[in-house]
């Protein structure tokens, strides 16, 4: 007998079903582009789906690993609002397995899909995270299931990831319109072709259309372990949302997808909705935006602080911006709105770094707004780039004493990372200090080594950055105001213990 999944997140029983639909799909059938007619409404579909994110294997991140194991575990809203899409399309026995939040191995992956025996199984990742999705793609193949590797990387590799037997398809852009479709040709055991978005070995379907979040619903999160999700920035339970999508910036080490070059903006009721139902269903205590620029449209944020302020809804919300996005006044219609933090993307502390980085900000700006967030009683949170491409220990230092100078309560130090398609990688290249092939090679899983730091002693500066950062005296008093509002001290105590114990000799070369 199947045993019930603890993550099973269904509108209805799970049915029978079960079948294999793999096994159904005739060889070669003919394509069927746009000539696929739907199935009736009340048809039951009986395909059973599994939507998963699994990345123990992240070689490349940029962070340092006292920080990346403590900073939390964050939900994933791609697969929420995939599944939400299934289900509208009459999908209703599918799963979110996320293995972070489960705390779960690949084998503990594979036990889960074998115990669920999926149909379709969609895996979601990002070009850093593709070990560990390739892992899951494995673990699904072993089941028997059909599957499909989407996310952000396929859009700068698609047809690259079929090298990997396990994947049958890859998904381009937004799921939330692929997977209803592939679904519904694997249920009526049609070949996949003719799909928006979907790369097979026999089809190019190029990229899906774009679509507005807000038209696909909110993101499915019943079935989820909400409880296990947190960030050492948060009391718990705390939930994420987005509420607009696409930034027309562009940074050099920012990897950019279709989305950027449309920006789209939920209306502020569907937003101011969707908060009121987390705090209603999960008692969420507070809410962090993924949104690239929270307030590119500044009109719309201002109309969501005063249908929250309408509302009568108390609840702490917290969003990453640009430090050329913060008027005072609408600062203080934020601060005045429950937004207790933004997410600075500050990024350096030298000039001329900056104007490479094509930030298009500047010094006085930087500190303008923090100081104006401060003083409006929004915390500042920095966001910090080290070990850019010839940084000098003295730019470097200039990074040091801006993040130390300005009035930020957090700040995190990336090391520079030349993500694939992003101007920062092509300059990398030319400066001979990645090899050209790196990431696609990395993408055929012949690595096991991350992209090298783009100075030698990277790593050494994020740590020097932290350590700088955080264990100053006058950090004393925002941790324990931090500690004390969110409930975090256990995580946030063994993070500075941890940055303690690493000081090293060298800092004082710093
Ligand atoms: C929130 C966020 C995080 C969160 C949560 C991660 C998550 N995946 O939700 C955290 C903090 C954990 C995180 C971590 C990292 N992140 Co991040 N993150 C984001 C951010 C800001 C928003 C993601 C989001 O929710 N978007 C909205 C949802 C709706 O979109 P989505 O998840 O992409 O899903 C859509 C499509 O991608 C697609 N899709 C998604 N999954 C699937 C699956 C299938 C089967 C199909 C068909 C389609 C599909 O359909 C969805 C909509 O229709 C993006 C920037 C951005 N604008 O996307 C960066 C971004 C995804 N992150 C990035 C990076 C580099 C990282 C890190 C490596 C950074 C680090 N610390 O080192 C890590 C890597 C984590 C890992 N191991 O993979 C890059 C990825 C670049 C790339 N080439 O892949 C991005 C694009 C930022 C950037 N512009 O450079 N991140
Ligand atoms: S780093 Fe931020 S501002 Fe720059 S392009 Fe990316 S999302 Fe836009």
């Amino acid at each position: 007998m199947r045993k019930s999944l603890p993550l099973i997140s269904t509108g209805e029983p799970p049915g029978g079903g079960g079948g294999g639909c793999s096994s159904a799909a005739p060889a070669g059938a003919p394509a069927a582009a746009g000539a696929r007619p739907a199935l009736p409404r009340w048809r039951k579909r009986k395909l059973r789906i599994a939507l998963v994110r699994h990345h123990d294997l992240c070689l490349n991140t940029r962070q340092i690993t006292q920080v990346q194991k403590r900073a939390g575990v964050l939900p994933h809203l791609g697969l929420g609002y995939i599944h939400t899409a299934l289900k509208t399309a009459g999908f209703h026995d599918v799963v979110q397995i996320d293995t972070p939040a489960l705390g779960l191995d690949s084998e503990g992956l594979r036990a889960l899909l074998a115990d669920f025996r999926p149909d379709l199984v969609g895996v979601s990742t990002t070009t850093p995270g593709l070990p560990g999705a390739v892992e899951a793609c494995r673990a699904a193949k072993s089941t028997g299931a059909k599957v499909i590797l989407g996310g952000p990387h396929t859009e700068v590799y698609a047809r690259e990831n079929l090298f990997h037997e396990s994947i049958d398809y890859v998904g381009v852009g937004e799921g939330v319109t692929i997977m209803p479709e592939l679904a519904e040709a694997l249920e009526q055991g049609e070949e996949p072709t003719g799909i928006r978005g979907l790369v097979s070995r026999d089809w190019d379907g190029g990229a899906a259309p774009m679509v507005n979040l807000e038209d696909v619903g909110w993101p499915e999160r019943e079935g989820l372990p909400m409880r296990n999700y947190f960030s050492i920035m948060a009391p718990r339970p705390f939930a994420t949302m987005i509420s607009s999508r696409g930034c027309p910036f562009k940074c050099s080490f920012c990897f950019k997808q279709a989305v950027d070059k449309k920006s789209m903006y939920r209306t502020p009721e569907d937003v101011v909705g969707e908060m009121a139902e987390l705090q209603k269903r999960y008692g969420v205590k507070e809410i962090m935006f993924y949104d690239d620029v929270f307030t590119l449209h500044r009109g719309r944020v201002r109309e969501i602080c005063e249908l929250i302020g309408s509302t009568g809804l108390k609840l702490r919300w917290e969003a990453p911006t640009r430090v050329d996005l913060v008027p005072v006044k609408l600062l203080e219609a934020m601060a005045g709105a429950g937004c207790v933090r933004l997410r600075f993307g500050i990024e350096h502390g030298d000039p001329e770094i900056l104007r490479r980085m094509r930030k298009e900000s500047d010094i006085e700006k930087i500190e303008r707004a923090v100081t104006d967030a401060h003083e409006a009683g929004i915390k500042g949170f920095g966001y910090f780039i080290v070990g850019w491409l010839d940084e000098t220990r003295e730019q470097f230092r200039r990074t040091l004493d801006l993040a130390c100078r300005i009035p930020l309560d957090y700040a995190s130090f990336y090391t520079a990372t030349p993500l694939p398609g992003t101007p920062l990688h092509t300059e990398s290249v030319a400066a001979g200090r990645v090899p050209a092939d790196y990431w696609d090679r990395f993408v055929r899983g012949e690595f096991d080594q991350r992209i090298g730091y783009l100075v030698p002693d990277a790593q050494q500066r994020a740590q020097i950055a932290y350590r700088k950062f955080f264990l100053r005296r006058e950090m004393a008093r925002p941790l324990l105001t931090h500690m004390a509002q969110t409930g975090q001290w256990r995580n946030t105590l063994d993070g500075l213990r941890s940055l303690a114990r690493s000081t090293s000799n060298t800092d004082r070369d710093f």
